[in-house]
């Protein structure tokens, strides 16, 4: 944990290190409500890396996120390549793996798709999906402090309101949408 941190006050810009803290601190607490065994904390102690972890490449530059991409066998889509701050969790989960050693795969598939989403989440997939949105430094978002209270009562519906807002985000600024944000929000919206 300690090398973690070192790293990432090294590689992050001040904010994004102070909303790598605020994620990691609210998906502990995520999962402390949604622990689906409470005779231990393991759990806990995966958001809690998860969390740390998931922005850890988030301010590399793209050249060397390709390049890592490229040297390491991590496939990407055109529209990856094109707007390659999408690629910050691939990138992410593969820093997590060969620098930290992390071998759980369900903390390095929440790194990896939580900008996104995907189709059937893991409790942990969904709970870094969403703490990353609603940590206590994010900017105001509509509707933030009601999706923080759903976080803690219900997980699909706080997913549901927040692929909502990130869909209206991306058509009303003209921006790309990754197939896979497609497909997550078609996903909750076909339940
Ligand atoms: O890295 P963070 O800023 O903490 O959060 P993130 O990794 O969830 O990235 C959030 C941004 O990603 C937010 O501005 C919405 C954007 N985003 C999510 N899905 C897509 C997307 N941007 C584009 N262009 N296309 C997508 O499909
Ligand atoms: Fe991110
Ligand atoms: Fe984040």
């Amino acid at each position: 944990m300690k090398k973690i941190k070192k790293y990432l006050k090294k590689n992050l810009t001040k904010e994004r290190y102070q909303h790598t803290l605020g994620v990691a601190y609210t998906a502990t607490a995520m999962a402390m409500k949604y622990n689906p065994d409470t005779t231990n904390s393991d759990f806990i102690k995966k958001a809690e890396l998860a969390g740390l972890l998931h922005d850890c490449a988030k301010n590399m530059d793209n050249g060397k996120k390709i390049r890592i991409c490229d040297k390491n066998n991590i496939s990407y889509t055109s529209i990856e390549a094109e707007n390659t701050f999408l690629l910050h969790g691939k990138v992410g989960a593969h820093i997590a793996k060969s620098k930290f050693g992390i071998e759980d795969d369900d903390i390095l598939n929440a790194i990896i798709w939580h900008t996104t989403g995907r189709p059937e989440m893991s409790t942990l997939e969904k709970i870094i999906f969403i703490a990353d949105y609603i940590e206590p430094s994010r900017k105001p978002i509509p509707d933030l402090d009601y999706i923080r209270k759903l976080a803690f009562e219900d997980l699909d519906m706080a997913m549901r309101a927040i692929l909502v807002n990130t869909i209206n985000y991306l058509q009303k600024s003209n921006k790309p949408f990754d197939p896979m944000t497609q497909k997550t929000y078609d996903s909750y919206n076909n339940v």
